[in-house]
């Protein structure tokens, strides 16, 4: 039995669910709880137990205890290999993982500056404009990666040969970015037909409605959220 501890806007659970799910794999989900005040404070137990970095996705797969999410998609890749999540050579292995690492690490980076927009406001005014100010610089480095990814995407659907973590870590920044308000996808069209294919497979489709849930539930609406998302999100109107 697969238990996987996750987190209804934990951005790296969610890669783990849409491998799941991509697999057909049966899993069990406990959600620790988390709000835009707190964060993950007061932790859950047993993530404290079993995770030193404290954090979620942890993947208890029969009595195995894994963390970190690049990891566990390693492990299910490896345990459960139908279908198969990274390529086959060495070389197209390598290339995924990169992809993966960058989607999660430095294209991510661009993203941290727009997570002030659904918290909870400070009230020091001029902390606000810095941080949005912050934000609008990082927009125009958003668009770089989407320029970078339009290139690497045009006449092909997948990141690689074939649907892979690369694709599904580079779909939950991009989500990411979306729901925080970032610039539309539309002027690049590559990847806005991959984001399109993905966002219609079920496994993507899931993890996107669960968080477009999870933010009208728990996150301040975003002021200027993006065509794309809002329509996922179920949002009056886009921009
Ligand atoms: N590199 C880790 C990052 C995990 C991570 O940052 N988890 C977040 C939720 S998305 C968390 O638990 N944050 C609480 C904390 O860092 O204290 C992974 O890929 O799993």
């Amino acid at each position: 039995m697969i238990t996987l501890y996750s987190g209804p806007l934990s951005l790296f659970s969610r890669k783990v669910e849409i491998a799941l799910r991509e697999k057909d794999l049966a899993f069990e989900r406990i959600m620790v709880p988390f709000n835009q005040t707190t964060g993950y404070e007061p932790r859950h137990p047993e993530v404290l137990a079993m995770n030193p970095k404290r954090q979620v996705p942890v993947l208890n797969d029969a009595g195995l205890v894994l963390y970190d999410s690049t990891l566990i998609l390693e492990y299910l890749d490896e345990a459960y290999p139908q279908p198969p999540l990274f390529p086959r050579t060495p070389v197209e292995r390598a290339l995924c993982r990169l992809d993966e690492l960058h989607a999660d690490e430095i294209m991510f980076a661009a993203v941290r500056p727009l997570m002030h927009r659904n918290a909870p406001p400070t009230t020091d005014r001029n902390k606000r404009a810095q941080q949005e100010t912050d934000a609008l610089i990082a927009e125009v480095e958003l668009e770089r990666h989407y320029a970078r990814l339009d290139e690497k995407l045009a006449g092909r659907d997948f990141l690689g040969e074939a649907l892979s973590v690369a694709d599904i870590a580079t779909f939950m920044t991009v989500l990411w970015a979306l729901r925080l308000g970032a610039p539309p996808l539309d002027a690049f069209k590559a990847l806005s037909g991959w984001w399109r294919r993905l966002s219609e497979r079920p496994a993507f489709a899931v993890a996107a409605e669960e968080i477009a849930e999870a933010d009208r539930r728990l996150s301040v609406p975003v002021k200027r959220p993006e065509k794309g998302y809002a329509r996922i999100a179920g949002l009056a109107d886009g921009r």
